[in-house]
């Protein structure tokens, strides 16, 4: 049988608003800004997949190298990993990273999901996977500011899909605004919880070296990103130091980055992102990467795509759950108990809803 033929790549921009805006050391956001992909086949499946570069202002610049790359594999016969090598060549004079890197991502997904379509499975399935449930922690709250409302909050986290796994923006302005969120949070959520913890860089080295010890009998999950994430071998520093583990990896710019990262023993997980890793291609890459080294993998946003890959990925650990992009998807993953519930049917699960896209779409 052969592969589907792409003949039509559609690129979109939606800037969607959240529930609870995002405070982090990175940046605060009212709303997120998604780059929405559909790749139209001869085989009457299309590819559907997104990404979500932070910066909306940039939307457009994301949205044309898409479609400069996209251009090059039109009317070709879909071979997602041999795509995504040619593409990565393609680009190694913009540099393997960045706008370029994440433009490949995206093609990247809706490939797979063009290809997984016509073979008539979920995506897991079509990557030697089974679908069933996945694992994952609220993240959609719980951000910097003032701690007043952080128990509310947690409680309703725990509500929002009967959650038992939740992430704490930390490196509050002192120590004791940090052991007071926490504990606003374990009181809110009324149950004994997993409180995963993330600093996004905001700590200077020694610094990060006062606060983590500080906290590492605080029975948190892990310490992710607590310094320059490019700075591994201070990071691999804190690694050995500290009982609670160290997590990095949102910043990995395709596979080499986190090789890069184990060699220097600089995080005891990982945590690739869809977009920043290279798609659903570079993930698998990524994945085996970090399997000789037994080390957990965790997903960073696209909960959706990443539930699929964490069925396929040894030492899966945690999905990140976000119900951001929920108001422009025809029907947004269940979450049960928990974890989330990938849909049987076939492909990534990705369909747009297109009256919500209508209404949150930006010029691209
Ligand atoms: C994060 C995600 C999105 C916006 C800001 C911060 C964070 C995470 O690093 O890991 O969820
Ligand atoms: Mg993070």
């Amino acid at each position: 049988m052969s592969s589907p033929r792409f003949t039509k790549l559609t690129v979109r921009a939606a800037d969607v608003p959240l529930n609870r805006p995002v405070i982090a050391k990175v940046g605060s956001f009212p709303k997120w800004v998604f780059i929405c992909v559909d790749v139209e086949t001869d085989a009457g499946v299309t590819g559907r997949g997104y990404i979500a570069p932070y910066l909306i202002d940039y939307a457009p610049a994301v949205a044309s190298t898409i479609r400069t790359l996209g251009a090059r594999f039109l009317e070709r016969e879909i071979a997602p990993a041999a795509f995504y090598d040619e593409g990565m060549k393609a680009i190694s004079l913009l540099g393997k990273s960045g706008i370029a890197l994440y433009a490949l991502a995206a093609l990247d997904i809706a490939f797979w999901d063009a290809q997984a379509k016509s073979a008539g499975k979920p995506l897991a399935e079509h990557l030697g996977g089974s679908i069933g449930p996945v694992p994952a922690y609220n993240s959609t709250g719980l951000w910097l500011g003032t701690n007043e409302g952080l128990e509310a909050q947690a409680a309703e986290l725990v509500e929002q899909g009967g959650f038992s796994a939740m992430k704490v923006r930390l490196g509050r302005d002192s120590l004791i605004e940090d052991l007071e969120a926490i504990a606003a949070i374990r009181r809110g959520a009324g149950r004994p919880i997993t409180l995963l913890s993330d600093f996004n860089q905001g700590l200077s080295f020694p610094a990060a070296k006062e606060r983590l010890n500080s906290l590492d009998d605080a029975g948190l999950g892990w310490f992710e990103e607590p310094i320059a994430y490019h700075d591994l071998d201070n990071c691999a520093a804190l690694a050995a130091m500290l009982k609670t583990p160290v997590i990095i990896g949102e910043n990995f710019h395709g596979p080499y980055d986190q090789q890069q990262a184990i060699a220097k023993r600089a995080c005891d997980a990982v945590m690739p992102d869809l977009m920043r890793i290279g798609g659903v291609t570079g993930w698998l890459r990524a994945a085996a990467l970090a399997e000789p080294q037994g080390l957990p993998v965790s997903s960073h946003l696209f909960t959706e795509v990443s539930a699929h890959l964490m069925r396929v990925t040894p030492g899966a650990q945690w999905l990140e759950w976000t119900d951001w992009v929920h108001p422009i998807l025809a029907e947004p993953f269940e979450v049960k108990e928990g974890a989330v519930v990938i849909p049987d049917r076939p492909g990534n699960g990705i369909e747009w809803n297109e009256t919500g896209l209508a209404k949150y779409e930006i010029a691209c």
